[in-house]
């Protein structure tokens, strides 16, 4: 996601601005009152112009979920909640909208107040916006929460030709797509390691490839899905030209037939996906399924994996679409 700012707290805000605000300063003009009421009125516009910049700014970067594409939409959703985040939004620009119309009331009680009265107006309006702010706290919390799931969101090119690698958890999905592209997910010998889509990039035969890395899944329905799982299965459903499913016969990582189950499941799930199977951990176990065996570890069978995606994506829709005309011309 492009660069959101960290957001601050309600408290932060006021701080901020009222502090600037005390050390405005204006030009004498030998008029007492005068001067003070100018004084008074550039506080005010201080306050006002600080205020709408700080959060003019998060209504700007946040992004507009009328604008994200389908997937983005859905992952947002699962991550944060896309009515949660047009509802802050929409409170951030109440906020924005209501500093502004107090501003002007104060600076109109400015022009016609008494001199008596002028310490006792700006307490007022300083008070009055306090108050506004504090009234979206909860969203600014809120946003500042959702800005740190966002800036994570890898950036995903929906124009390249994609394998998206699946299975159950710990298969070695992480270590295959280390391996085989410019990936880092993070491996370790437990399950539910990876907890977001990871994506890598690996050039062959002039082809740019992208691959994405998944969170494991169990054998379960979506409706019984977190929302670490629904990640995967969002991948598959928007991403995926190919979807690379691996399989560890090792025992290491649940039993063979739920992963065949799994497999058999979002191969009904996703009637139009072109599917390659491999089996993992061969310097481990190999068994004879009829399937590619490959070993991450020691490179063994990665080749012939490789070979079978080049020859495989000829057959998926971006392929027969023409889009992205660098994977059709030059792959063959
Ligand atoms: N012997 C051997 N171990 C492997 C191989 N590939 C992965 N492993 C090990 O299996 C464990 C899990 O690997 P990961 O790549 O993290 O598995 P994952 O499928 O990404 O796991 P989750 O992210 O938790 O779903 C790690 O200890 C890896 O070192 C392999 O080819 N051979
Ligand atoms: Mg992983």
């Amino acid at each position: 996601m492009k660069e959101i700012p960290t957001v601050l707290t309600s408290n932060e805000i006021i701080d901020k601005v009222l502090r600037r605000a005390s050390s405005v300063t204006v030009k004498h003009t030998g008029n007492r009152i005068a001067d003070k009421k100018n004084l008074i009125n550039a506080k005010i516009d201080c306050v006002e112009a600080n205020v709408v910049q700080i959060l003019a700014r998060y209504e700007k970067t946040f992004p507009e979920i009328e604008n994200l594409s389908p997937f983005e939409k859905e992952l947002i959703d699962i991550l944060i909640g896309c009515e949660q985040l047009h509802h802050a939004l929409a409170a951030i620009k109440w906020c924005r909208q209501t500093v502004r119309k107090i501003a002007e009331e104060a600076k109109e009680k400015l022009r016609r107040g008494r001199q008596d009265a002028l310490e006792q107006l700006k307490k007022e309006y300083y008070g009055r916006v306090s108050s506004v702010i504090k009234q979206v706290s909860v969203e600014l919390d809120f946003l500042n929460k959702s800005r740190d799931v966002l800036v994570k969101i890898p950036h995903i090119d929906v124009s390249l030709p994609t394998v998206v690698i699946a299975g159950f958890p710990n298969v070695g999905k992480s270590t295959l797509v280390k391996k085989i592209s410019s990936a880092e997910p993070e491996i370790a010998p437990y399950p539910f390691t990876t907890k977001g889509l990871i994506i890598g990039h690996a050039t062959l035969n002039l082809v740019r490839y992208q691959f994405i890395d998944t969170p494991g899944l169990l054998d379960r329905p979506l409706g019984e899905r977190n929302s670490i799982e629904k990640q995967t299965i969002l991948a598959l459903k928007h991403l995926a030209d190919i979807i690379l499913f691996l399989i560890d016969p090792t025992g290491y990582s649940g039993s063979v037939e739920q992963q065949e189950k799994l497999l058999g499941d979002l191969q009904e799930e996703f009637k139009e996906a072109v599917f390659i199977v491999a089996e993992t951990k061969a310097d481990v176990l190999k068994r004879d399924a009829g399937r590619f065996r490959i070993s991450a570890e020691t490179g063994e069978g990665v080749d012939a994996l490789i070979e079978e995606i080049k020859k495989r994506f000829r057959e998926t829709r971006k392929y027969r679409e023409g889009t992205g005309q660098r994977s059709s011309g030059s792959i063959r």
